[in-house]
């Protein structure tokens, strides 16, 4: 079932041809609107009237979160205070909010895109979703309790946190649907257990999980532990929150809303564009947005790009699982990692539990990395030393052989790791030169 057909399955020239006529569009409203963006076509030598075609896309300048922050709070506003109808903020670590403006027409889109996406995902009219993002400045509960509700399902707006009620509204209102980060997925399943709440006493059949990255492996554990059919689901604030991509029922990549984001991969070095199928970093040109419009924003994360045709008969372009982003990026020992790739390889282990944490630090010049990690409360209570140890080694190798260097495992006791109820916090980094 598709919320927009046309829009979802429609030919790639048909898709060029909306793309080329909302770009030029965007492009000229961004100039006449934000100092930002006339002062760099400016010194690029570029007018609006340049941009012509889809291949015209790498003249212009990029976006990025610094430059954001640098114009706060109203430098990427587009419209007079009176049309602003909502803000949104992605919390930085620097302190102030990077604030993204909405108008009722903005809103209404994004409204309309959630419900593409739901309906993607499976949600349907009679189904009763469960919100457990929270509803803050965070987009996450906001656009999936409007999405929802434009499809006509039934909206249960818990929140985030305050994990034993969830699960005594899921059970008692029968929700078929959870809106949450997979990490807090596994927050409620452990809760679960402890009330002695099993999965068959739930209607859930549905997790959409997003706002942080999910590996296949925790994915399984989620799917079996909650009894449910997980989908990924990917957006960032700047660009509206949720609503830019999501997996459709074959689970095989995010459909990218095209005719909303135009999106490119490059290579996160030389900025130069990449083709489908090359990893790098995402990057989006906002088609439609009326308060806040982004030109080629740098998202920061990695991925790459598919161009097949997907068995649900959508046609609209997929990106791959999201690696890491290129902030999070570690070299340790001249390799390349995401700490996010660990996650495949501890989840591999059925002594530990799917909670983690990684932590880095600096010893002689070289970076370290440690993760502790929780076994399960049978191998806690029953193995001997021996045992302990043979499992961090055997850890250990498998990291090693994976991931090409090693990682120091330091096995914990069961619950001793703070629980997530949004964003999970993995990595502690130590090191207390890294910026320099
Ligand atoms: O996390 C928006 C969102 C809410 C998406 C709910 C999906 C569901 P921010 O707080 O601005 O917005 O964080 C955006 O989170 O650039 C990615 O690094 C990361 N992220 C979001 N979705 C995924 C995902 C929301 N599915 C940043 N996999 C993005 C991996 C993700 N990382």
């Amino acid at each position: 079932m598709y919320w927009d057909q046309p829009a979802e399955c429609g030919s790639r020239e048909e898709m060029t041809r909306l793309q080329e006529s909302r770009l030029k569009e965007t492009v000229r409203y961004a100039f006449d609107k934000i100092a930002f963006y006339r002062d760099g076509f400016n010194e690029s030598g570029i007018r609006p009237d340049d941009i012509k075609t889809l291949g015209d896309l790498p003249r212009l300048p990029f976006t990025t979160k610094s430059d954001l922050r640098e114009s706060y709070p109203f430098g990427f506003c587009a419209v007079s205070p009176s049309q602003i109808v909502r803000m949104h903020a992605s919390s930085g670590t620097t302190g102030k909010p990077t604030p993204v403006f909405h108008t009722a027409r903005d809103l209404a889109h994004w409204t309309d895109l959630m419900a593409r996406n739901q309906t993607m995902a499976g949600i349907r009219p009679d189904d009763i979703c469960q919100v457990a993002f929270k509803y803050t400045l965070f987009t996450g509960a906001f656009g999936h309790h409007a999405g929802a509700e434009r499809i006509g399902a039934m909206v249960i707006p818990a929140g985030a946190g305050q994990t034993e009620r969830h699960i005594l509204l899921m059970r008692d209102f029968n929700s078929t649907v959870l809106f949450c980060t997979p990490s807090y997925a596994l927050t409620l399943a452990e809760k679960m257990a402890e009330m002695d709440v099993g999965k068959e006493m739930l209607s859930l059949r549905l997790g959409i999980h997003g706002a942080e990255a999910m590996s296949e492996e925790m994915r399984v554990e989620i799917e079996e532990r909650l009894g449910i059919k997980s989908i990924r689901d990917y957006g960032l604030t700047e660009l509206g929150g949720p609503g830019v991509s999501i997996e459709c029922t074959e689970q095989a990549g995010y459909h990218i809303n095209e005719d909303f984001f135009l999106p490119e991969i490059v290579d996160p070095d030389t900025l130069e564009p990449l083709p489908p199928g090359r990893t790098g970093e995402l990057v989006l040109t906002a088609l439609q947005k009326e308060a806040t419009p982004l030109i080629r924003y740098r998202t920061r994360d990695i991925t790459h790009l598919e161009m097949e045709p997907c068995a649900c008969g959508r046609t609209l372009v997929r990106h791959g699982p999201i690696l890491g982003r290129t902030d999070d990026m570690l070299i340790v020992g001249g390799v390349n990692f995401f700490p996010s790739q660990l996650e495949g390889v501890i989840l591999g282990f059925e002594e530990i539990e799917p909670q983690y944490a990684i932590y880095l630090h600096r010893e002689k010049r070289a970076d370290r990395v440690t993760v502790h990690l929780e076994t399960t409360a049978e191998f806690w209570a029953k193995a001997g030393d021996d045992s302990f140890e043979a499992l961090a080694k055997d850890i250990e190798k498998k990291i090693k052989d994976w991931i090409g260097f090693r990682i120091d495992v330091r096995l914990i006791e069961p619950f001793t790791l703070p629980r997530s109820e949004g964003k999970a916090q993995r990595v502690h980094d130590r090191r207390e030169d890294r910026r320099a």
